[in-house]
C-alpha cells in the first residue's frame, strides 16, 4: 500500500461519469454517483435495458433501487444510452464470465474498451470495476492505447499520461447492494500515481469506507481472494457436512458448538455454492497458478459435488415400489432473493428430473414461473404449501424467511431433507443443552440480547 499525495489530484474536478454496463453492479453504481451531484451516462449494449432505465425504471431486484432510480433519472442527473458518450471518468462494470473449460473471459471487457476508446480524451479516468484476473488492466489498457495511438497511457507514459486507468473492484453483497457501496473499503490500484489519485477523488463522491491505494494486479487479486476464501470456507463446512453423515453425528450442532470458541468461525453447509462470484471467482486464481492452488482446486470441487450429494441423499430415501412425489423447496442460490444464476437448488432439481419413478414438484416464493432451464422435464410448479401437501419427501433446498414460517405440523408425516438445517436443527424445538455462565447471566440481568454461535456465521 503506499500513501496519496492529495497534491497529486487533477485540478478539475470530475464532473460527468460514464458507467459501462448496467447490470447488478453498474445501475446501482449510476445511482450513487447521480445521487451525489454526479452527470451520469449509463451504457448498456440491450436496448431494452436502457430504454428501462430512461423511464426511470429498473431491471433487477435489489432493496431501494427503484426509488433511487426513479429520482435520479426524473432530476436528470442519469440518463442511459447504448452509444457511449465524452465524460470526465468511465466505469466499466461488465460481466467476466468463465468458459465451459473453467478459463476466464475477458471479452466484455475488451469490447467495452473498444467501446470507450473513441470518445477519449486526455485527461479522462478509467476505472474497471469487474471482476478481472490479474493483469487484466493492464491488458485492457494495452488496447486502448493501441486504439488511441494520439493518446499515451500509464504505466508506458508514466505520470505523464494523457488518460489515466485505475482497477477498483466492487465487492458488494446482493441484497445490500446500495448500502454496501456506500460503507465498505475499496482497494484502488492505479496503472500511474495520477490514476489513483484520481480514482481516489471519483470514489470519495459516495464512498463513506476507507479507500486503500495499491497496485492494480495487487487490487485484482484481493478480488478474487475475497471470493475464493469464502468458497474454500464454506467447503470446509461442506466436507464438514460428508464426515458428519458418515459418523451419525449433527453438523449443525458440531458447527455450532465449534463455534463457541473464541477464534472459529465455521461457515454454513448446504447443497453448494451458486452466484455468479463465489462459485466463478476462484477459477480466475487456478488457471493464474494451477500448480499452486491444491486447495482453491479442492474446494471448487466439494463445492461443485454437493448436489450430487443431495440427489444421493433422496435417492437413499425412496421406495423403490411405488411412485413417489418429490417437492423442493427454494430455487434461488441463496435466501430471500430472485437470483436463479448457478444456483446449486437449480441444479439438484435438474439432477432429480433424471431419477425414474418420482413426480417433481418445485416451489420458489421470489420468481413467478420455471427458470427456463427447468422447463419441459414435467415438474410442477406451485406454491411451498400445496407443494409440500402434496409430497411424500420434502426437500428444503434454500433457507427463505418464509420458510422458516411453515408450521412443522403441516411437515409432519414428510420424509425430510434438510439441505440448510432451517426446519431440523435452526427453527427445530431443541432441549436446552446450555448451562449458563456467569458472563451470560449477567448480560441477561442487564437486558443484552443472548448471543448463539449461528448470530456469527452468515
Ligand atoms: N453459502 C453457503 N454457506 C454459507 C454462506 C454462503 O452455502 O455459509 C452459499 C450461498 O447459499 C450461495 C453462495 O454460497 O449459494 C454465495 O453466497 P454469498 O452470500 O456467500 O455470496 P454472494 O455470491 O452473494 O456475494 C459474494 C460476496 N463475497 C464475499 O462475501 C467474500 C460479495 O461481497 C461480493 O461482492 C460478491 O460475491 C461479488 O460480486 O463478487
Amino acid at each position: 500500500m503506499s500513501e496519496l499525495n492529495t497534491t497529486e489530484i487533477n485540478a478539475t474536478a470530475i464532473k460527468t461519469v460514464s458507467v459501462i454496463g448496467m447490470g447488478y453492479i453498474g445501475l446501482p453504481t449510476c445511482a450513487v454517483f447521480a445521487s451525489r451531484g454526479l452527470q451520469v451516462i449509463g451504457i448498456d449494449v440491450n436496448p431494452s435495458v436502457v430504454e428501462k432505465v430512461n423511464r426511470g425504471e429498473v431491471h433487477i431486484v435489489e432493496p431501494d433501487l427503484d426509488g433511487l432510480i426513479q429520482k435520479v433519472v426524473a432530476n436528470g442527473q442519469l440518463r442511459a444510452s447504448t452509444t457511449p458518450q465524452p465524460a470526465d471518468a468511465f466505469v466499466i462494470a461488465v460481466p467476466t464470465p468463465i468458459t465451459e473449460d473453467h478459463k476466464p473471459d475477458i471479452s466484455y471487457v475488451l469490447a467495452a474498451a473498444q467501446s470507450i476508446a473513441p470518445v477519449l480524451k486526455a485527461g479522462d479516468l478509467v476505472v474497471l470495476e469487474s471482476t478481472s484476473p490479474v493483469g487484466t488492466t493492464r491488458r485492457m489498457t494495452a488496447l486502448l492505447a493501441e486504439l488511441r495511438p494520439d493518446l499515451s497511457f500509464p504505466p508506458a507514459a508514466g505520470e505523464d499520461a494523457d488518460v489515466l486507468v485505475a482497477y477498483s473492484p466492487e465487492r458488494v453483497l446482493p441484497g445490500k447492494v446500495l448500502t454496501e457501496l456506500t460503507n465498505n473499503d475499496r482497494s484502488i490500484g492505479g496503472l500511474s500515481k495520477r490514476s489513483s489519485a484520481r480514482a481516489v477523488e471519483l470514489y470519495s463522491s459516495f464512498v463513506a469506507g476507507d479507500l486503500f491505494i495499491t497496485s492494480a494486479e495487487s487490487a485484482e487479486l484481493v478480488k478474487l481472494t475475497e471470493n475464493a476464501f469464502r468458497d474454500v470456507n464454506i467447503a470446509f463446512a461442506n466436507e464438514l457436512a460428508a464426515v458428519c453423515q458418515d459418523l451419525s453425528l449433527n453438523v449443525w450442532e458440531v458447527i455450532e458448538l465449534a463455534n463457541r470458541h473464541p477464534r472459529v468461525n465455521i461457515l454454513q453447509p448446504g447443497p453448494g455454492v451458486g452466484g455468479h462470484c463465489i462459485a466463478v471467482d476462484p477459477y480466475f486464481i487456478i488457471d493464474a497458478a494451477p500448480n499452486s492452488t491444491r486447495l482453491m482446486s479442492s474446494a471448487r470441487r466439494i463445492n461443485s459435488d454437493r448436489p450430487f450429494a443431495v440427489v444421493r441423499d433422496i435417492e437413499a430415501v425412496l421406495d423403490p415400489t411405488r411412485q413417489q412425489t418429490v417437492a423442493c423447496l427454494g430455487l434461488s442460490f441463496k435466501p430471500n432473493i430472485d437470483d436463479v444464476r448457478e444456483s446449486p437448488a437449480v441444479e439438484v432439481v435438474k439432477l432429480l428430473a433424471d431419477v425414474p419413478n418420482i413426480k417433481l414438484i418445485a416451489a420458489e416464493p421470489h420468481i413467478g414461473a420455471l427458470p427456463g432451464e427447468l422447463e419441459g422435464k414435467g415438474i410442477i410448479f406451485t406454491d411451498a404449501l400445496s407443494a409440500i401437501d402434496r409430497a411424500d419427501i420434502v426437500v428444503l433446498l434454500v433457507d427463505h424467511r418464509q420458510f422458516g414460517l411453515i408450521d412443522p405440523e403441516a411437515l409432519k408425516d414428510k420424509e425430510l431433507i434438510d439441505t440448510r438445517g432451517l426446519w431440523t436443527w435452526r427453527k427445530a424445538k431443541k432441549p436446552d443443552a446450555r448451562i449458563e455462565g456467569k458472563k451470560a447471566r449477567e448480560e441477561r440481568q442487564r437486558g443484552l440480547p443472548l448471543r448463539r454461535a449461528t448470530d456469527r456465521a452468515a
